[in-house]
């Protein structure tokens, strides 16, 4: 079953829109934010929330950056596989992944033998989940279940995240 955080805090945007900003200096190509931008519309899709990139990013309701290591949050990326990434319960909106892993990006031929690869889309679905409010979910099918298999793409939002997100918004 879903969860949300303790008070269940929430978004309440003006206009139902909320605004996500990638770090300048991430430099990322087109298709690692049209991956984001796929895993976002999976939220959309189900909520009255829409999500629209701005070139803004210390302004940005959500800010999405990869880092290595320590980062100055207090918690520190670990190398490959470990923690992924992490993302904060609302309206903290601090979207950071660890610049260690290798990300498996559609389309992207590069890490196709790496067997320790982690699909992008999949971990930003459980994350926005994270950003919008919830917690981990007991479904083992759903996408806010804390557990993933490496290399595995889980990405399509079951009836368990859906409900819980409509509880919310
Ligand atoms: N990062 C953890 C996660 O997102 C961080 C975390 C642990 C957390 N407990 C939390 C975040 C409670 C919010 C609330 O779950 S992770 C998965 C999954 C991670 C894990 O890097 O371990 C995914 C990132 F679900 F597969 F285990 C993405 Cl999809
Ligand atoms: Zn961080
Ligand atoms: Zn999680």
């Amino acid at each position: 079953h879903y969860a949300f955080f303790p008070g269940q805090p929430k978004w309440r945007p003006r206009n139902r829109r909320l605004t996500y900003g990638f770090l300048p200096q991430n430099n990322l190509p087109d298709t690692v934010k049209l991956t984001f931008a796929n895993a976002f519309k999976r939220w959309a899709e189900v909520t009255p929330l829409s999500f629209v990139e701005t070139e803004f990013y210390s302004t940005a309701d959500i800010r999405i950056g990869f880092f290595s290591g320590d980062h100055g949050d207090g918690e520190p990326f670990d190398g490959t596989l470990g923690t992924l990434a992490h993302a904060f319960s609302p309206p903290n909106g601090r979207f950071h992944l660890d610049g260690a892993e290798d990300w498996i990006v559609d389309g992207d031929a590069s890490t196709a033998t790496i067997k320790s690869a982690v699909d992008l889309e999949s971990v930003a679905v459980h994350e926005i989940g994270h950003l919008l409010g919830l917690g981990h979910s007991s479904v083992e099918e759903s996408i806010m279940y804390p557990t993933i298999s490496s290399r595995k793409k889980k990405v399509v939002l079951r009836d368990d995240d859906i409900q819980g997100i409509q509880v919310l918004y």
